[in-house]
């Protein structure tokens, strides 16, 4: 009897320890424009960042100075068994311009092509208008509900995405993102938390 009750809990204390692993390996900061100098202005040149799993912190400024936008493109890669979680919008983050908001987009692949100034989002995979008020929010799924986007719901998968950021306002408008990266619960990882619930399940059936 002692073993049926001891087993299903070692299962679930296996499963809880190989998860906090993995979300003790936090990346810490991916950019920061301060000290790492613009993001690329190009869409199809844009700056190529490494993300890691956990908390990735994206640091920079957009807007209008002397009349010329400042736009920034960048690029990552999702291995296999990664995604793309959760996207928010740290404190610190303002916006120029009488809307006060910003934009920010993605696309699938290692390049933003679609024009910056065509007004279209057709080809996009998902946008989104930010700024003061979205401090402490996830806008990843909101970006997935941007209208004349392809769209998206849930994680984004492992594969290549582009970002733009902008702000056409005159002035300085300054970001900060969180990309909250985890790794894609192994199958492994999901049987042995299906079993450890299975042989729960089956002792408090027994206990009853
Ligand atoms: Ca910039």
């Amino acid at each position: 009897m002692t073993r049926l009750r001891v087993l299903p809990l070692l299962l679930c204390a296996a499963y809880a320890s190989s998860a906090l692993a993995a979300a003790d390996e936090r990346a810490g900061t991916v950019w920061n424009e301060e000290v790492a100098g613009d993001l690329a202005n190009s869409g199809t040149s844009p700056t190529v960042l490494a993300l890691g799993l956990g908390s990735n912190l994206l640091i920079g400024r957009t807007g209008r100075t002397a009349g010329v936008v400042d736009r920034d493109y960048f690029s990552f890669t999702l291995p296999e068994g990664w995604q793309l979680d959760t996207l928010s919008v740290l404190p610190g983050t303002t916006a120029v311009g009488t809307s006060g908001l910003s934009f920010i987009a993605v696309q699938a692949g290692s390049q933003v092509t679609v024009s910056p100034t065509g007004g279209s989002a057709a080809g996009l995979l998902g946008w989104m208008h930010y700024g003061e008020n979205d401090v402490g929010t996830d806008i990843l799924q909101i970006m997935g509900f941007g209208g004349g986007a392809i769209g998206f719901t849930g994680s984004l998968p492992a594969g290549s995405y582009a970002f733009w950021i902008q702000d056409t306002g005159t002035g300085v408008a300054n970001y900060r993102f969180d990309f909250g990266v985890s790794a894609v619960p192994e199958p492994a990882a999901g049987w042995l938390m299906l079993a450890g619930a299975a042989g729960l399940l089956a002792w408090r059936r027994r206990s009853a």
